[in-house]
């Protein structure tokens, strides 16, 4: 029943933090265009291969905007579909299998569902079969008003591969789309190209692959590329018709591309050992937020997908001390840099732990030290057990929007 919320409760609002003064409803009423980008991770970012950028408009776009580059998705089997879950419930996905398949009917407190209340249209934007990972049937559950699927979409062999559509004419077609959405609207766009075994066709080939003897590494590079460019010309298309000012553009990655399968390439491409440390650090995924008239900054905190629920909710001037949330804003003065991976590897400021090892960041080397990994050992367990409480009981059906507990749980 609802008591089982009562501690988890205690544990949410003793990690809540207040979000700051200046950066408060600094978006409010604007529009939200969200971007899930495919399989990328942070070692793109300002790298190059054969000599080229690999991002060469991300590396632009950061220099004016908020670039984490401490964040780290936190998904597991799930995939693209947990960091969907993850970013706007900020709640943990499962250790095993998709929540959008297994738990899809539990009552959600998710971004959408408070976005429209707060009068926002609220819409996904995926040019995919509609019931691929359940989502048509989870969508409903986290309060999207309209899913643009594959339906939506000219979809022919012409503009296709791999998985579907390309991303640059995905964009240019959501364009469209958003163009008639009511406003203000909270959309969220998940691109595809940039998809394990990241196939590309010569006339879309921006940049060369890698050369090595692995396909899967050296073609990944190509494909990032792709979707960058892809970006840039949305970007621009925003720009032309005005949306651009009036919204804020948030870009992050939905979970890592290449897999620990891959160390031996990565360790040769990265010039160093892939060891377990090395393993989590490239669990990082960028994250870029946008804000108009807002200059650009680097922020080091560690963060997670978590966190992303509360920073929007605040950016746009709504109150999150009711809701539960494992995450926190990353604009809030007193923000705690502690992230927890889905199978218990955790990153603070000094350290990572992972596979039973406390490792000094600065170093990269195991610690045995006492006082280093071991203060948030508990903590970690106990945040995915309340999370996953949350999940297997569908808790949040015992919770009131106004932020209480209901009394009667006879339902
Ligand atoms: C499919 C797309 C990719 O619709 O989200 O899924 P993934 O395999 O990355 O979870
Ligand atoms: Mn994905």
């Amino acid at each position: 029943d609802g008591s089982e919320l009562v501690d988890i409760e205690n544990y949410v609002r003793a990690n809540y933090k207040r979000p700051s003064d200046d950066m408060f409803g600094i978006a409010k009423g604007k529009n939200v265009i969200l971007i899930s980008m495919e399989s990328t991770q942070s070692f793109v970012i300002n790298q190059e291969v054969n000599g080229q950028e690999i991002t060469p408009f991300l590396n632009q776009f950061i220099k004016e905007s908020y670039y984490f580059d401490n964040f780290y998705h936190q998904t597991a089997q799930g995939k693209t579909s947990d960091s969907e879950f993850i970013v706007e419930n900020s709640l943990y996905g499962l250790s095993r299998g998709a929540v959008f398949f297994t738990h899809s009917e539990n009552e959600y407190r998710a971004t959408p569902e408070i976005l429209n209340e707060n009068g926002y249209y609220t819409a996904s934007l995926h040019a995919n079969n509609k019931s691929f990972w359940n989502r048509d049937l989870m969508y409903d559950s986290l309060g999207y008003t309209r899913f643009y699927a594959l339906g939506d979409y000219d979809v022919d062999e012409t503009n296709s591969i791999g998985w579907g559509l390309k991303d640059i004419p995905f964009f240019e077609q959501s364009v469209d789309h958003l163009l008639n959405m009511p406003k203000p609207f909270y959309s969220k766009f998940i691109t595809l190209t940039n998809h394990f075994p990241f196939e590309l066709g010569e006339e879309d080939l921006y940049i060369q692959p890698y050369d090595s003897t692995n396909k899967t590494v050296n073609n990944y590079f190509p494909t990032v590329r792709y979707q960058d460019e892809a970006l840039k010309l949305f970007i621009e298309e925003l720009k032309e018709n005005g949306l651009y000012e009036e919204s804020i553009i948030i870009l992050y990655g939905d979970h890592y591309g290449i897999s620990e399968n891959h160390n031996k390439t990565m360790g040769e491409f990265l010039g160093k050992e892939i060891t377990p440390f090395e393993s989590t650090q490239l669990q990082r995924v960028p994250l870029i937020i946008h804000i108009p008239g807002q200059e650009g900054k680097v922020i080091h905190n560690v963060s997670g997908q978590v966190d992303l629920k509360p920073t929007i909710l605040h950016l746009l001037g709504i109150d999150t001390k009711q809701n539960i949330d494992f995450g926190s804003d990353l604009f809030s003065k007193d923000y705690t840099e502690f992230t927890l991976l889905r199978d218990g590897s955790f990153i603070t400021k000094d350290y990572v732990y992972t596979k039973g090892t406390c490792y000094d960041k600065s170093t990269g080397e195991a610690t045995d030290s006492a006082d280093a990994c071991e203060p948030y050992m508990e903590k970690a367990k106990n945040e995915l057990e309340y999370s996953d409480k949350i999940v297997y009981g569908d808790l949040l059906r015992f919770y009131e929007k106004s932020g209480n507990i209901k009394k009667d749980t006879n339902e």
